[in-house]
């Protein structure tokens, strides 16, 4: 079945947004595993298998993050774990050739995906800058941990493939809590007049930190777009058929000229927000076990299972590969230099300001006495 423009008109309300009740969300792979009738997978077999291999590879490398992290080996880290489907699913939807991708930190597959390697993506959790430098061939913005910061710079790139006439679209994430911030809505409104081929991704996993969404809106995400002059969507963000044909209309769209589409993806943030995080200090355990009834990665282990495509043995084997593949990236991590003091001003301008040429020297110089 050829869905979601159809899905994505769908969604969105006629008239008055706000006003407007939220839709359900779009769900075709179930949590038993099953189709929601009259849907048909929008990715074939061997598509859903390798999703499954990198939503997989996501959790395994939240496992070896986290200890690493407790080692004293990685720096901060925000865990995926839950949201599998919503980051998989979505970027799945791009030609890393071609479109670009605006991650904030908890994209790491999407990232993966997008081209960029295993082990420089460990080195940049390990503060090795010149090896986390995103290589001029990958099409991504660097990760971006001031919250929305990197959606006007996203606007601004879609913009610019708009009047270059490159084709490409770029997809940018959020969270639910950015979706508070005066960037997000000023990016919406010029996204919106600019017709910016734009696909925004809110990542709604009901924590902003400590902050449930429950207390971060009391609109309704999705419906935004509306207002903006685009179409909004929500999907269940668990559930990587729905998230995958949602995000792919909104990459036509953006590719054929049609603007922006806001999809809002509900999930869950079964983990800590991030290594600095005790979630047990302000949420239910039995909200977080009601959560993982609805793992995104179960359900489609559970989908392929009835294909006659997944097995515990298949289990065993991937998740050994999984774990060498990831131990042969950190030993390839650690291999890179330890990042030198003037690397700090590196990759920012292509011609730096006088004042920080002066900062760069002010710092060099007092390591050279010894102050730092
Ligand atoms: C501009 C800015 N304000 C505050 C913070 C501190 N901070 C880091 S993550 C976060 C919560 C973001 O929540 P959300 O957007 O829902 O994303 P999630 O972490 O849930 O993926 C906050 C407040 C920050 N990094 N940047
Ligand atoms: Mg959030």
């Amino acid at each position: 079945m050829d869905l979601p423009l159809k899905n994505i008109q769908d969604c969105s309300p006629e008239l008055p947004a706000p006003l407007a009740l939220p839709p359900e969300a779009l769900s075709i792979l179930r949590p038993d595993g099953t189709l929601t009738p009259g849907w048909d997978p929008p990715l074939t077999e061997r598509e859903t298998l390798s999703a499954l291999h990198l939503m997989m590879l996501s959790r395994a490398l939240d496992h070896w993050a986290i200890r690493l992290q407790r080692m004293g080996r990685l720096g901060t880290y925000g865990p995926v774990n839950g949201q599998e489907a919503s980051v998989v699913g979505s970027s799945w939807a791009l030609e890393p050739a071609l479109d670009w991708l605006a991650p904030a930190y908890r994209e790491q597959p999407a990232m993966l995906h997008h081209g960029l390697s295993l082990d420089k993506l460990l080195a940049g959790y390990m503060g090795k800058l010149a090896a986390a430098r995103i290589p001029d061939d990958v099409l991504m913005l660097p990760r971006n941990q001031s919250v929305c910061a990197q959606l006007p710079h996203a606007v601004g790139l879609a913009w610019a493939q708009r009047l270059r006439r490159t084709g490409a679209a770029v997809m940018a994430f959020i969270g639910e809590g950015a979706s508070s911030e005066g960037d997000f809505h000023e990016s919406c409104n010029l996204a919106g007049v600019v017709g910016a081929p734009i696909v925004m991704v809110v990542q709604n996993n009901g924590w902003a930190i400590s902050t449930p969404s429950s207390r971060q809106t009391a609109g309704v995400l999705w419906a935004r777009a509306t207002g903006y002059g685009f179409p909004g969507c929500l999907v269940d963000g668990n559930d990587l058929f729905a998230v995958y044909a949602t995000a792919r209309d909104a990459v036509r769209r953006a590719r054929g000229g049609e603007g922006p589409t806001l999809i809002e993806s509900r999930t869950y943030r079964m983990g800590f927000h991030n290594t600095t995080d005790n979630p047990a200090a302000y949420r239910n355990s039995a909200d977080v076990a009601a959560a993982a009834t609805a793992d995104p990665i179960l359900r489609v282990q559970r989908y392929l299972t009835t294909l006659g495509k997944w097995d515990p043995d298949v289990q065993r084997k991937w998740s050994e590969e999984l774990d060498r593949e990831i131990r042969t990236a950190i030993e390839q991590a650690r291999t890179y230099p330890a990042p030198r003091p003037e690397e700090l001003f590196e990759h920012v301008y292509a011609d730096p300001p006088g004042r920080v040429r002066e900062q760069r020297q002010a710092l060099l110089d007092s390591v050279e006495r010894g102050q730092s």
